[in-house]
């Protein structure tokens, strides 16, 4: 159980700063945030210190090696499928109880990380994704290959800007250490481009929810023709990478010699969820599971990690470290926003 509680419920702070639109009319900062206005994403460098970015590095190796499954840091033979837990192509993990590891807290508990959310939200009253990590080792072959997956991770229906998702980038990440790619730009087009394909009758990739989309290649092709061209983000131990929701993105595997390692970290205000979504909230909080990327608990994940239909590796379904939370970390959890009256009728 966290460390710290608090039990006062919710209030809206008054903040010097407004919540941006990112449709264009937000003015100038002089920051990172005229990046993400104009191109639909920005690096915070230097969002949590560099030490601190090595010692989860560290927590993350020692994660992998607490399967004892085999994986030894350092040692190149021991990265594989059978020697670790359940890795996807993509880099991505999220059973395990892992998005509730401590480390994993720590890091959406960084002070640097938080305040560039507030930032962009105007708002203290957060809620943070209980979300996956991300390992990738470089030239795996025995995992399919990591084809481009160009998508956005927010409903075409909802048009205008909804949520900031974020990665803690923890290790180096220059050209050939795989990472994010995103369509510059893409974010203030959402909308026509959505109006358009649909016009055109498109058929849309088969998605798990309707908070993504995957774009066709005539979609694509579109982006392309409004010159509208794809980045590979190359960030420094330590920063923070956020892209809008709705800009088109998806990533790459390394291909130099050092592994990709990050944590997803997404957070929205708090008054963008009802009270249904903090229950379940707290629910998925109870039971150590993940949110993916978004924060007010739409969908909840699993621990159990399914590979041919068997369990891969050791089943945990709490996480090796429990992590304690600060006041801080506690309200991102949502919990107490949650109004009495609300909880009883639950
Ligand atoms: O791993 C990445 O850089 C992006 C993955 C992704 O699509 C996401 O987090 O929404
Ligand atoms: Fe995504």
């Amino acid at each position: 159980m966290p460390s710290t509680r608090t039990t006062s419920t919710t209030t809206t702070q008054q903040q010097p700063f407004l919540r941006l639109r990112l449709d264009g009319s937000d003015g100038y900062f002089g920051d990172w945030q005229d990046d993400l206005i104009k191109n639909g994403y920005a690096v915070i460098k230097g969002a949590i210190p560099k030490e601190r970015a090595a010692k989860y590095v560290d927590e993350m190796h020692e994660w992998l090696e607490s399967f004892e499954m085999g994986y030894k840091r350092g040692d190149p033979s021991t990265v594989n499928i059978d020697s670790m837990p359940l890795i996807s192509e993509k880099g991505m993990c999220m059973n395990y109880a892992v998005p509730h590891e401590d480390f994993v807290w720590q890091i959406r508990s960084e002070p640097g990380v938080i305040k560039a959310f507030e930032q962009v939200y105007g708002t203290e009253d957060l809620l943070v994704s209980f979300d996956a990590v991300n390992v990738t080792f470089p030239n795996r072959t025995d995992l399919p290959e990591n084809k481009p997956w160009p998508h956005q991770d927010q409903d075409p229906e909802k048009a205008g800007f909804r949520v900031l998702q974020g990665l803690v980038n923890l290790l180096p990440n220059g050209d050939n250490d795989g990472g994010l790619m995103v369509c510059k730009g893409g974010h203030l087009l959402s909308e026509e481009y959505h109006k358009e394909m649909k016009k055109r009758g498109e058929t849309r990739i088969p998605a798990w929810t309707p908070e993504w989309y995957g774009f066709p290649k005539e979609g694509l092709e579109w982006l392309k023709e409004r010159g509208c061209e794809w980045v590979k983000v190359n960030a420094n131990a330590g920063d923070l990478i956020v892209w809008d929701s709705r800009a088109p993105h998806y990533n790459v595997s390394p291909t130099g010699d050092q592994p990709r390692f990050a944590t997803y970290t997404c957070y929205m205000p708090v008054a963008d969820a009802t009270q249904e979504d903090l229950i379940k909230k707290k629910d998925a909080f109870e039971r150590r599971v993940g949110t993916t990327h978004w924060p007010n608990a739409k969908h909840t994940g699993w621990n159990e990690a399914k590979r041919n239909g068997e369990h891969h590796g050791p089943k945990r379904d709490r996480p090796r470290k429990e992590p304690v939370l600060n006041e801080r970390a506690y309200k991102l959890t949502g919990i107490p926003y949650i109004q009495e009256n609300a909880q009883a009728a639950a």
